[in-house]
């Protein structure tokens, strides 16, 4: 069986816990409590050297990085396309969440809702964040405006990769108000079947 190394609140564990709600796989959850320091204990970077969640166990044999989860679960899955084209732009708006989306958005998110004493600490680094976030929200309004999903008709795991720290962007002091084709496709994925919000849990519990 799978274990998933996650924490609840965390965006890039989610994305994980959706996409194997998804496809209604089995796994065993471990809760990683990153405010106390859990992921960072010789025995965790012993299994991830970058001491960070999310984290896959797979056989005796463990994967980080969200979107590398994904797409090693999304393979012959209806949430990556065949066609190699479609797979580019898959992870093409992958790489976009990794490197233009998520460090303004999660970073907000992160220091100014999750952090006791986060907006104070981090004062600096809010107009960047805001700056580089809205860039990023605008982005994927354009490329929305005349598209169910991110690639192709369907959910993909691109989808999942970007709705997971969208939906809670308002915890980051993000408006979406301007953004109604990113509205609409929110409502689009938390509307698929089996789709699960940030707060669920597997019913297998962790050892
Ligand atoms: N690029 C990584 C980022 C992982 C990441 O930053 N995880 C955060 C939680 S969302 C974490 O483990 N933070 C604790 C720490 O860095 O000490 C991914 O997508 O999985």
């Amino acid at each position: 069986m799978l274990t998933l190394y996650s924490t609840q609140a965390s965006g890039n564990s989610y994305k994980v816990r959706l996409m194997l709600a998804q496809l209604g796989r089995p796994f065993r959850l471990v809760e990683v409590d990153i405010f106390a320091g859990e992921n960072r204990t010789p025995d965790f970077r012993a299994r991830n050297p970058e001491g960070r969640v999310p984290l896959l166990e797979v056989d005796g044999r463990f994967l980080a990085e969200s979107n590398a989860i994904l797409f090693y679960l999304a393979e012959g899955t209806r949430f990556l396309p065949a066609d190699a084209f479609d797979r580019a732009e898959v992870l093409r708006w992958m790489f976009f969440e990794q490197h233009s989306h998520e460090p303004g958005i999660a970073a907000a998110r992160f220091w100014l809702r999750q952090v006791r004493g986060g907006r104070d600490l981090r004062t600096h680094d809010v107009d960047r964040w805001m700056e580089e976030g809205y860039a990023a929200l605008r982005v994927m309004e354009r490329h929305l405006g005349d598209r169910r999903f991110f690639v192709g008709a369907t959910l993909t795991i691109a989808d999942m990769a970007l709705y997971a720290h969208t939906h809670v962007a308002e915890e980051g002091d993000f408006s979406l108000q301007g953004f109604p084709a990113v509205r609409a496709w929110l409502e689009r994925v938390a509307a698929e079947p089996d789709h699960v919000d940030m707060e669920w849990r597997p019913s297998v519990a962790a050892a």
